[in-house]
């Protein structure tokens, strides 16, 4: 098992088939629910030997039929449409929340209270305050969480943080990086969703995208003190499935400037209007001996640039397939160079959570934990607040 999940201590007793199984309990059954739920039907075999497998016990969602059929297709036992089914079903023992950001606080909280671990899709919640109620309730509670940043789980970005830590980049001047989709633009004719209603979502493209960016911003180079940022809705009304015009009251795009506590310099931006761009998300950093490239529609590489270490007649930047076993977590996939995707960083993800769970280990850094979503909300909200207030706002963090 890979070092960097720190799996190897298991290795004896589940190589011995003695892994536990963990009951599982899934809200969403959507774009997030199949994918966690497809990591966690890979994790027994491919994560060899797991922490732990997981026992599909139940799933949620307020549509009977919708949530029956996922049920049937990813193989639930039980099919819900109320949380607290899942909550005071015994036989869970881990709460995977994969609904909508209204639907994170409350059932996370409880879930907390019941006793359960938990999974939250990111971002945390709507708000700083929202965060830092779930951050209480989850460390009053004493269970495992963690926020679905699953970037930080591709092995590249893993390899960035290595490098990092390592010292081999010496100081960080800039991190810069881009998240960049085209979903709701004019030629999409996209109508109301709970993702464009404050209500429901918090924010816009700042709380969806932005937060994933965020996330890698602290997780790379270390914590933001202040932001100057702004935001931008370029379409105010769609609509709804009967005809009648809502009002879109969240960001179509946002630009930051992020000022590090270590005196790195951060921009980011992300928008769901930059044509073509599917899910385009690039991040670069300039450090003291090195300047290193990532972009997710080339996950297992990495473009990099060492100061100084080829004659100068050939200095200049160079790909590096990231697909070695020596590589976080490619042990556990193919030979070197069979490619691996999107959706295997949900197996690296709910591995890590398993692995902390039976063997009590901390999930941050690796992952990102309550206190990490918190503090990502409590940027994001700096961020809106720039944006109004046309100044640069500092990043008050309660925890
Ligand atoms: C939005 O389109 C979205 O699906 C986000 O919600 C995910 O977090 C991101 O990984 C891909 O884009």
């Amino acid at each position: 098992m890979s070092e960097a999940s720190g799996f190897t201590s298991m290795a004896g007793a589940k190589a011995e088939g003695q892994a536990p199984q963990i009951g599982v309990g899934m809200l969403g059954y959507a774009f997030m629910g199949k994918a966690h739920t497809h990591a966690m039907l890979n994790i027994g075999h491919m994560m060899y030997p797991p922490p732990a497998v997981p026992k599909l016990v139940g799933i949620a969602g307020r549509n009977r039929e919708a949530v029956a059929e996922a049920a049937k297709r990813y193989g639930y036992q039980h099919a819900y449409t109320d949380w607290r089914d899942l909550i005071n079903n015994p036989d869970i023992q881990f709460f995977d929340n994969g609904g909508p950001n209204d639907a994170h606080a409350e059932p996370c909280i409880a879930a907390a209270q019941a006793g359960k671990h938990i999974l939250c899709e990111k971002p945390l919640a709507r708000t700083a305050e929202e965060s830092k109620l779930m951050l209480d309730a989850v460390q009053k509670a004493g269970v495992k969480h963690m926020v679905a940043f699953n970037y930080r789980f591709v092995p590249a970005i893993r390899q960035i943080r290595k490098l990092v830590d390592s010292g081999l980049l010496g100081k960080i001047y800039h991190f810069r990086a881009v998240y960049l989709q085209e979903w709701i633009m004019p030629h999409y004719n996209m109508p109301m969703i709970w993702r464009l209603q404050k209500k429901m979502a918090g924010s816009g493209a700042l709380g969806d995208l932005g937060a994933h960016i965020i996330d890698l911003a602290r997780y790379l180079v270390g914590e933001v003190r202040s932001v100057s940022g702004m935001t931008r809705t370029f379409i105010e009304e769609r609509p709804w499935g009967d005809g009648t015009m809502g009002k879109v009251d969240v960001d179509d795009a946002f630009v930051s400037l992020l000022d590090f506590e270590n005196g790195a310099l951060g921009t980011v931006e992300a928008t769901r209007f930059a044509a073509g761009r599917k899910n385009g998300q690039r991040i670069e950093i300039n450090a003291e001996k090195a300047t290193i490239v990532f972009n997710l529609e080339r996950l297992n590489e990495l473009e990099v640039y060492w100061v100084g270490d080829q004659p100068k007649e050939t200095q200049g930047f160079r790909n590096v397939l990231v697909s070695e076993p020596f590589h976080p977590w490619w042990e556990n996939w193919w030979p070197q160079g069979h490619m691996i995707g999107w959706e295997h960083t949900f197996v690296h993800e709910i591995t890590h959570l398993l692995d902390c769970i039976v063997n009590n280990r901390a999930v941050s850094p690796i992952g990102a934990d309550f206190l990490d979503g918190y503090r990502n909300s409590v940027i994001c909200d700096a961020i809106v607040r720039s944006s109004e207030s046309r100044r640069q706002v500092d990043c008050v963090y309660e925890a």
